[in-house]
């Protein structure tokens, strides 16, 4: 039995599949999510509907995952009568627009009530992190990294949900000598061109989110042993 983490998926099925594939992914291992499976990608429906069928596959939920979250019931209540969702303002326009929110919204809309609810329920009992020990070494596993106040070293349950999705930390930004944090959400060519399509090593710190929605790559570490796993992208490369 083998413990993987794996992040920002944004769709992109095929990637994720062909990863299950190379690690040979089996009902006896355990696969951390951490966050933003929906927007941006091709698939994010069907890819969710894929994780939710697996009880061995955990999300951790990242911003993308609460825009869903937040608005589910809303595009059900859209689902019946499509008025509903022009009513909707500020923070919904955000997402659909600058956010990659489109996509998820029309397959979502286009799935059945029964899938839809079933969304619903997946979704109405998030995890914002999770810390667990593999062979004896601690890990924090957290979307964003933890906000402005990490310096200050508070236990992970002090910080607020906003503090744990949004912020882009540095590559160093992890208080806890003792635990190995991983996170996604800032793609990493973003913190230079030294980092296209890999994972960054911090200080205890392993960012892990490689841009495969940008074309990229998707990458998967193996927490038994922290082999990395990659997948190129399918999506075309955006600078
Ligand atoms: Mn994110």
């Amino acid at each position: 039995m083998s413990v993987y983490v794996i992040s920002d998926l944004h769709g992109c099925l095929e990637e994720f599949r062909a990863m299950l594939d190379k690690i040979q992914f089996s009902d006896y291992d355990e696969l951390y999510i951490a966050g933003d499976v929906c927007d941006r990608g091709r698939y994010p429906i069907e890819l969710l509907r894929l994780i939710m069928a697996h009880k061995n596959m955990h999300l951790i939920f990242g911003n993308h995952d609460v825009w869903l979250a937040r608005y589910a019931e809303d595009l059900i209540e859209g689902k019946r009568n499509p008025g509903h969702l022009r009513l909707l303002g500020g923070d919904f326009l955000n997402w659909v627009h600058w956010n990659g929110g489109l996509v998820t919204i029309d397959q979502f809309l286009d799935s059945e009530f029964t899938v839809c609810y079933d969304i619903l329920e997946y979704l109405a009992d998030p995890q914002y992190y999770k810390e667990l020990q593999v062979g004896g070494r601690k890990f924090l596993i957290v979307h964003s990294g933890l906000g402005e106040r990490w310096k200050l070293g508070l236990p992970v349950c002090e910080y607020s949900e906003s503090e744990l999705i949004w912020p882009h930390i540095g590559i160093n930004d992890n208080p806890y000598r003792d635990v190995t944090m991983i996170v996604g959400h800032m793609p990493t060519f973003l913190y230079g061109k030294q980092y296209e399509g890999k994972i960054i090593h911090g200080r205890n710190l392993l960012h892990i989110d490689c841009g495969c929605v940008f074309g990229r790559s998707l990458s998967c570490v193996r927490l038994d042993d922290m082999q990395e796993f990659y997948v190129s992208s399918t999506y075309p490369y955006l600078e």
